[in-house]
């Protein structure tokens, strides 16, 4: 079947065959297969319809894993392999979409796939950025950002007919929906629409990711996250915001009135999912559109206040939005009547300044609006959700205890097994059946075979299959040259100075000057890292600076780089995270303890049989108690510590410094005379600086545990039976944090579908 398409479609489209055909015709002959095919099924249908509105949908390649959901993979790559192709070259012709940043924006992409999956209806809502998330290049050891295309006009973008007028105080734009299937696994599918505007036009970027940010009409959808470092580039995150829901709102109100229902129910007609607080206008932007309908204001409030919930994914109060009212003026004047208003009400109800929307300095809290005028507020694992009920939003849960909720974050399984680790995935069916696909928890099943030794031998044997995979494209891609007999020591994820990357740079530091010393590893140690860094967050930027310069220190001695060996993935996004997470021994998820939300890359690593390494912080605290003590590596102070720190001022990372020789060995190496003739003075300084008299989060404080856990790790690595083992139990252990059993959750608490 699928030989005689891809030969019909290759015939009409380029008037050549298989055997004639390249990579890029036989992609696009494909895609056109695919998209056709995804056409024709039926939608996700019901009487309630999820809306999911967020900034971002971190989607990644779509080819295998829609191939996959519509039960096409196999033969496709039968057929491919039949003409002497291998589909993943195929995969390579497929330009990645850059539609997110990180953790919360893959976490809505691995969401569409399982409400697809369970058949619910609902449908994604964001922006279409021409040039998504900057690209990460590195020139001089640090990173530069550039522009990244993605659209190639032939792609899985479907250009509707659906426009919208969408009101702002300078200028009327209109906007235009581009539609992409969302297929579930054996049936059922849904829509991410993505609203867009003709008139953007990619020429104005300049040097790098530079463009006029008042040019609303030509950039309003050129960038994610365009720099807001300064006034223009916040009121353009405002224009985007307001451009993203208020399309989302007439959406929704149309789409409900076409399916036959009175707005005066929409509450039960619509549930709006509020994915961080980018789409919180959505809130004043439905009440403004009711009111426009006729509705008085209290029924207004009261409708939409049944329809929306909120899911909050971090407690850095950095990362809060809170928006100036005048910005808010300038922008969207017709909104602030109603934020106002909304304040009001909170104002005569409560009386406690913290849950005020609208503050003293006049700044609009957004994630206050979600709280009291939506129906659920969710944190993102157990953890998370309790440090929001017990501090960070306490004076709410006072208020509304009933509204908190958690909902464990999950990663969809077709692409984080299936198709990343066909082996694998393979494998486990041989032990226990298919079943697994479809019921994640049957990985249990797996247990059985703990202590059965040809079992865990051929697991070590797909591991090391994967590890050469690895090897094989790093070399391709960046002609990096990695030892395959090494323990892959993997920490990949956006650059935050929570996340710690510097203590891991800290343990290469170590690493290296013990190997000088003449202590030699029993094996070589690869220390592999991919983050991006936002354009203007400077010490994330130096922390990369120190990577790098550690990268070419290591490589250019040869006394240490037999031993050791570091390499920093250009441009990491979600291909390369499927290449990397398969070959992966050891997961880095060293966050301070209370900060990182969940994490989803931990789960993404067990279920491909990584041990992780980390602290009791987001959803490391359930895998921790999951897999049991022997398998996983737990150091660091606790997020009742920390917190206790934070609020008695209690931490100071010089006293560390100045007290243990070693912290202070390793940290005066980063402006060591190596370093400084390896690197740049300014940037090394500077991350010195701020290690030795800032710290905020709290790097040298667990520094010492960390390496001494990481040594007994590696230590353990050499039982290879034990190693496979607790690699076993992390795969058996991994189902809970399927994202269909996150949906099933959203579903029966919150959406009700
Ligand atoms: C992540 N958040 C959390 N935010 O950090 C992570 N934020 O712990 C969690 O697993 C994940 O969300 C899913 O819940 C993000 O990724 C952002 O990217 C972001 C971007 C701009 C502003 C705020």
């Amino acid at each position: 079947m699928m030989e005689q398409e891809l030969n019909k479609v290759l015939g009409e489209r380029f008037g050549k065959t298989l055997e004639e055909a390249c990579m890029e015709e036989i992609y696009h002959a494909l895609l056109t297969i695919v998209k056709g095919k995804m056409k024709d099924l039926e939608k996700n249908t019901g009487s309630r319809k999820l809306y999911y509105i967020s900034a971002e949908f971190l989607i990644g390649k779509l080819l295998s894993n829609n191939l996959i959901n519509l039960g096409l993979f196999d033969e496709t790559a039968e057929v491919l392999k039949k003409h002497g192709i291998d589909i993943a070259d195929i995969e390579e012709a497929e330009t990645e979409p850059s539609l997110g940043n990180g953790g919360l924006g893959r976490l809505a992409a691995c969401f569409l796939d399982s409400i697809a999956t369970l058949k619910l209806p609902g449908d994604g809502v964001g922006l279409n950025y021409h040039d998504g998330l900057f690209k990460q290049t590195f020139a001089d050891h640090k990173q530069r950002e550039e522009k990244n295309p993605w659209m190639t006009g032939d792609d899985w973008l479907t250009r509707t007919d659906v426009r919208f007028e969408v009101p702002f105080k300078d200028l009327t734009v209109t906007s235009t929906m581009y539609d992409i299937d969302v297929p579930g696994y054996e049936g059922g599918k849904n829509s991410l629409h993505l609203f867009d505007l003709d008139s953007v036009d990619e020429s104005i970027i300049h040097d790098g990711i530079e463009f006029d940010k008042e040019d609303i009409r030509r950039g309003l959808t050129l960038f994610l996250y365009p720099d807001d470092s300064d006034e223009k580039g916040q009121l353009l995150r405002i224009y985007q915001q307001y451009f993203m829901v208020s399309n989302a709102a007439q959406l929704i109100l149309k789409e409900t009135e076409e399916r036959g229902f009175d707005l005066y129910h929409l509450h039960e007609h619509v549930v709006i999912q509020i994915n961080d607080t980018h789409p919180t206008m959505v809130i004043p932007e439905l009440v403004r559109l009711l009111m426009a309908r006729g509705f008085n204001i209290d029924t207004a409030i009261d409708v939409v206040r049944k329809t929306c919930a909120y899911t909050n994914h971090t407690i850095l109060a950095e990362a809060l939005e809170k928006w100036p009212a005048s910005y808010l003026e300038k922008v969207v004047p017709q909104l602030m009547p109603i934020i106002r208003e909304l304040d009001k009400r909170v104002r005569r109800d409560f009386h406690d300044e913290k849950v005020y929307i609208i503050d003293e300095q006049e700044r609009v809290h957004m994630a206050h609006i979600d709280i009291h005028y939506g129906q659920s507020v969710n944190g993102v694992a157990a953890l998370h959700t309790q440090i929001l009920e017990e501090s960070e939003l306490k004076p709410f849960y006072d208020i509304y205890p009933g509204k908190f909720n958690n909902k464990t974050n999950g990663i969809t399984f077709r692409r984080w097994l299936l198709h990343c680790n066909h082996e694998l995935a393979s494998y486990i069916e041989e032990l226990i059946g298919s079943g697994y696909k479809i019921h994640a928890e049957e990985l249990e099943k797996l247990l059985d075979f703990q202590d059965d030794e040809a079992v865990l031998d051929r697991l070590r044997q797909i591991k090391q299959n994967a590890k050469l995979d690895l090897k094989k494209y790093l070399k391709s891609t960046q002609g990096v040259e990695i030892d395959e007999t090494s323990v892959y020591d993997i920490q990949v994820k956006r650059l935050h100075e929570y996340k710690r990357q510097q203590m891991n740079a800290l343990y290469a530091i170590y690493k290296y000057l013990e190997i000088k010393k003449g202590n030699l590893p029993k094996r070589p140690i690869t220390m592999i890292f991919g983050a991006k860094a936002a354009p203007a967050y400077t010490i994330a930027k130096d922390i990369i600076h120190l990577i790098l310069c550690l990268q070419e220190l290591i490589d250019s001695d040869p006394e240490v780089s037999p031993y050791l060996k570091v390499v920093m993935v250009e441009n990491y996004n979600v291909s390369k995270a499927a290449k990397l997470i398969p070959a992966c021994d050891i997961s880095e998820q060293i966050s301070l303890a209370s900060k990182e939300a969940s994490g989803t890359g931990n789960m993404k690593f067990m279920l491909n049989g990584a041990v992780t390494l980390g602290t009791e912080d987001g959803a490391n605290v359930e895998i921790h108690q999951l897999v049991g003590d022997d398998n996983i590596y737990i150091f660091g102070k606790s997020s009742d510590e920390v917190i206790k720190l934070y609020e008695t001022s209690g931490y100071c990372s010089r006293k560390i410094y100045e007290s243990d020789s070693l912290v202070e060995e390793l940290v005066d190496f980063i402006i060591s005379k190596k370093m400084i003739l390896t690197g740049d003075p300014v940037n090394l300084g500077r991350l010195y600086k701020e290690l030795v008299s800032k710290d905020w989060f709290m790097t040298l404080l667990d520094v010492r545990e960390y390496i001494a856990v990481k040594e007994q790790m590696l230590a353990d690595y050499e039982d290879e039976r034990s190693w496979a083992r607790k690699s076993l139990v992390n795969i058996a252990k991994a189902g809970y944090f399927s994202s269909d059993r996150t949906i099933e959750e959203y579903n029966k608490d919150i959406w009700h579908l």
